[in-house]
């Protein structure tokens, strides 16, 4: 049995709580750890965890942890990541990596001199079904080579009250750097970022234009004050055909002559599943070592970043900015390549 130590109790820590205690048989919750007690507590009771705690670094170091999961907020990532690296327990990390690509490179150099992977990053996109198909399809060849992907990323609100437009970039926007990514087989090398002037919202849309390494065109749209619902949608076109995401919904209500759907309130409804599926595979590296080969690592951390500050700055400056990476290490296994 696999025991699990789960880093931070807010939104995220309480749903990776209830993945392990329902979803995953073969991990048991071990420790729920927060800086507030009472809310590690609370997580603990609700999911059964054997034990509670309010130091991050001395749970890592615990002898009835196998496995960590780290959810606590962003800036704690990369250092909780490299301390189980130092450890040698692996570490399922919620993302971002880090919102720095220099302090994603320390998270890789660190996982370079143990000389293994010990972190999956958490960009649950890649086990959701509907990307897995559009993916399918691309390496099917059905629909010829890819020559641009759409992508819209809708909240019902900004997430946190000091919310930014760069943050709907740094912060929002590297599900799909990082999907696209995944879906497409390629890599991006330039990025402009446009905003609405006439938005009210306290955060306004941000609307991105990306070129990849294939000559591909990308589009990205992020809405955090979408206010209607959770919608996530995606379109790839490809040279012969084109596949796009339906809504997720289980149920369509007729009733006085219209026909309506639902949307989720947020993330954890809608990729609920993915969540599930990205933890299983979680559970599987730790037991067998493996990396999954759906999964993102701290190599695909630094990617997202990297896209992210430039991203950033051609918010910032208007002007279409450079993806400039360092060489991707070799202790980095090439992703099966996309045919199509
Ligand atoms: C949030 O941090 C997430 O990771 C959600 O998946 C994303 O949809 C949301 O925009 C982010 O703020």
């Amino acid at each position: 049995m696999t025991r699990v130590a789960i880093i931070g109790a807010g939104l995220m820590g309480e749903d990776h709580a209830r993945i392990v205690s329902n979803d995953l048989p073969g991990a048991t919750l071990q420790v729920v750890c927060d800086k507030d007690a009472a809310r590690a507590k609370r997580t603990a009771d609700a999911f059964g965890a054997k034990d509670v705690s309010d130091d991050p670094e001395a749970t890592l170091a615990r002898a009835d942890v196998d496995a960590v999961i780290v959810a606590s907020p962003d800036f704690t990532h990369a250092p909780l990541s490299r301390a189980c690296i130092a450890l040698r327990k692996p570490v399922l990390c919620e993302k971002p990596l880090s919102q720095s690509s220099v302090e994603c490179l320390e998270v890789i150099a660190a996982e370079q001199e143990a000389g293994r992977r010990f972190v999956q990053l958490g960009f649950m996109r890649r086990f959701d079904q509907a990307y897995g198909e559009m993916r399918e399809a691309l390496t099917s060849g059905k629909l010829g080579r890819a020559l641009m992907m759409h992508n819209f990323h809708r909240n019902v609100e900004t997430p946190a009250a000091d919310f930014t437009g760069a943050m709907a970039i740094t912060n929002s926007a590297p599900h799909e750097f990082d999907v696209v990514r995944h879906v497409l087989g390629t890599e991006f090398t330039a990025i402009s970022a446009y905003q609405p002037k006439r938005s009210d919202a306290r955060v306004a849309p941000v609307f991105m234009v990306l070129e990849t390494a294939d000559n591909q065109l990308v589009t990205i749209e992020v809405n955090n004050n979408a206010s209607y619902g959770y919608d996530i949608r995606a379109e790839l076109v490809g040279e012969v055909g084109a596949i796009a995401m339906n809504n997720v919904a289980y149920t369509r209500t007729d009733t006085k002559l219209a026909s309506s759907t639902r949307y989720e309130t947020d993330w954890r409804g809608r990729y609920h599943e993915a969540y599930v599926q990205q933890n299983r595979a979680f559970l599987r590296f730790v037991e067998t070592g493996d990396f999954p080969l759906v999964g993102s690592d701290c190599w695909d951390g630094y990617c997202a970043a990297i896209v992210a500050e430039a991203g950033a700055k051609a918010l910032a400056t208007g002007l279409k900015q450079p993806v400039i990476k360092i060489a991707k290490p070799a202790s980095y296994a090439a992703k099966e390549e996309i045919t199509a």
